[in-house]
């Protein structure tokens, strides 16, 4: 019987779509509460080259907030690129050189020191770069990535 049938595919989904709710909530009541000397710091070679990044929360890849950090060595180019999510910066030292537009031009980016904060919407085309070792911390809600506007100028890694 076709009704039989469509009720319970209706309770199959919202049974499904409780456990998701309390997977969300249980999520959320987990508390992190870290210092600098608990990061754990791994190689990033796909962001930059010799940058290190420590996850602070989450799966870059899942649909679920993220926190991470970033340490950029001096020098560090992050050319034209966007991301598939909200990006927010916080630059906890360091400086990061943050431009708008499609094409790596430093004069027309600014500097932004420690304790500076900028949000950027999905999509927005943006480059960096740094003078001297810089930390940053991102965080947002994935799913996380980055598209360079030049594929060719996504990192080497080997
Ligand atoms: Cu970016």
């Amino acid at each position: 019987m076709k009704i039989k049938r469509v009720e319970t595919w209706l309770t199959v989904m919202f049974v499904v779509s409780l456990c998701f709710i309390s997977f969300a909530l249980a999520e959320e009541q987990k508390h992190i509460m870290v210092t600098p000397a608990d990061l754990k710091w791994a190689d990033a070679p796909t962001v930059a080259p010799g940058a290190k990044i420590a996850i602070i929360e989450g799966v870059l890849k899942e649909p679920m907030p993220f926190t991470l950090r970033l340490k950029l060595p001096a020098g560090t180019k992050l050319p034209p690129h966007t991301h598939p999510a909200v990006e927010r910066v916080t630059v906890i030292s360091g400086a990061l050189y943050l431009g708008i537009g499609e094409k790596f031009e430093p004069k027309n980016a600014k500097a932004f020191n420690a304790g500076s904060v900028a949000i950027m919407p999905v999509g927005m085309k943006m480059f960096a770069f740094t003078k001297k070792e810089t930390i940053i911390q991102l965080h947002g809600t994935g799913p996380w990535g980055i598209s360079y506007i030049d594929p060719a100028d996504a990192p080497k890694t080997k």
